[in-house]
């Protein structure tokens, strides 16, 4: 490789990779302006259901900010992923046919280039701090709730999950999937659930998850969450819902036998309807309190307080 020709890919390098940083970092700045409102694509069937769908590609659906600010990542990544790779391979066509033996019968001793090996370390190093800072951005922005209007906690039982919401009282309920024989139409199979979570729309919600005996984790891909429940800690995060709407998850998690057991439904409905399923729930689930629960080992012994212990199964 004769000297200029080198110089001048050692330019062609470091002015691709500053072009790719630059635009795309202005890309990611307005990431986070744009709070709501864009469908994106893997779009659901309804925009008011949003579940996994046979052959998709891409993330799911976006039903609220959390979401919208993890589609606007994942853009940001994909359009770096997009040029690196055209890049590259045009390198390689370039090269293969400038170099080729035909033309160069006696190669290039060529072993240096302080310039070009400088290039090849800055720009990759450019580019992953354009990719860190709305990185480090999103997992700021999905941390915490910085004005909750409420707190749900979430907790993750072996196979089922457990609501309680703190702010309505003792109010708490199970969760369990609905069997595939009792599937109503319009229900979907190992994704539907007895008791959903229900949210009012357009309300922040605190989410705190724990785990009662094994890690779990609390994924609903279209609300951007996804949050480990792990026992004796609690961690933070939240989430919106932006129109009403019911957005399937499922523990990813795998958690033990019955990890298929723990999907997640969470419908957001307007205020008033929330108001009112509020305090439908809290006389129908005051009624169920010390009632069994629905699933327990054939030789469990259930007590009153619907607790099977470890020893009892054993027996
Ligand atoms: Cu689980």
């Amino acid at each position: 490789m004769r000297r200029s020709n080198v110089s001048r890919f050692a330019g062609f390098l470091a002015l691709a990779g500053l072009a790719t940083g630059l635009g795309l970092g202005l890309t990611s700045a307005s990431a986070f302006a744009q709070a709501s409102g864009a469908v994106a694509p893997g779009t659901s069937p309804s925009p008011e259901v949003i579940a996994p769908i046979d052959w998709a590609m891409g993330l799911q659906a976006a039903a609220g900010p959390v979401k919208d600010a993890i589609h606007d990542f994942n853009q940001l990544v994909l359009w770096i992923i997009t040029a690196i790779t055209i890049f590259v391979g045009v390198l390689l066509l370039y090269v293969m046919w400038r170099f080729r033996a035909s033309k160069n019968p006696v190669p290039s001793r060529t072993s240096h280039h302080t310039l070009l090996e400088v290039a090849w370390t800055v720009v990759p190093v450019l580019i992953l701090i354009v990719i860190a800072i709305p990185s480090f951005r999103l997992i700021y922005y999905q941390d915490r709730a910085v004005d909750a209007d409420m707190t749900i906690n979430v907790t993750g039982r072996q196979w089922y999950w457990h609501y309680a919401y703190p702010d309505a009282g003792n109010l708490a309920f199970d969760s369990y999937p609905v069997a595939t024989a009792d599937l109503q139409p319009g229900q979907l199979r190992n994704l539907d659930v007895d008791n959903p979570l229900v949210i009012p729309v357009g309300k922040n919600i605190r989410v705190l998850t724990t785990g009662q005996d094994v890690i779990h984790s609390f994924f609903v891909p279209s609300l951007g969450v996804q949050k480990y429940t792990i026992p004796g800690r609690t961690l933070e995060t939240w989430f919106r819902a932006d129109r009403a709407g019911t957005f399937y998850g499922q523990c990813n998690q795998i958690c033990g036998q019955n990890h298929w057991f723990m999907p997640i439904v969470v419908k957001a409905v307007p205020q008033a309807e929330y108001d009112a399923w509020l305090e439908q729930a809290r006389q129908r689930f005051a009624a169920d309190q010390g009632a069994p629960a629905p699933v327990v080992a054939q030789s469990g012994v259930t007590q009153p307080g619907g607790v099977t212990t470890v020893a009892e199964l054993s027996r």
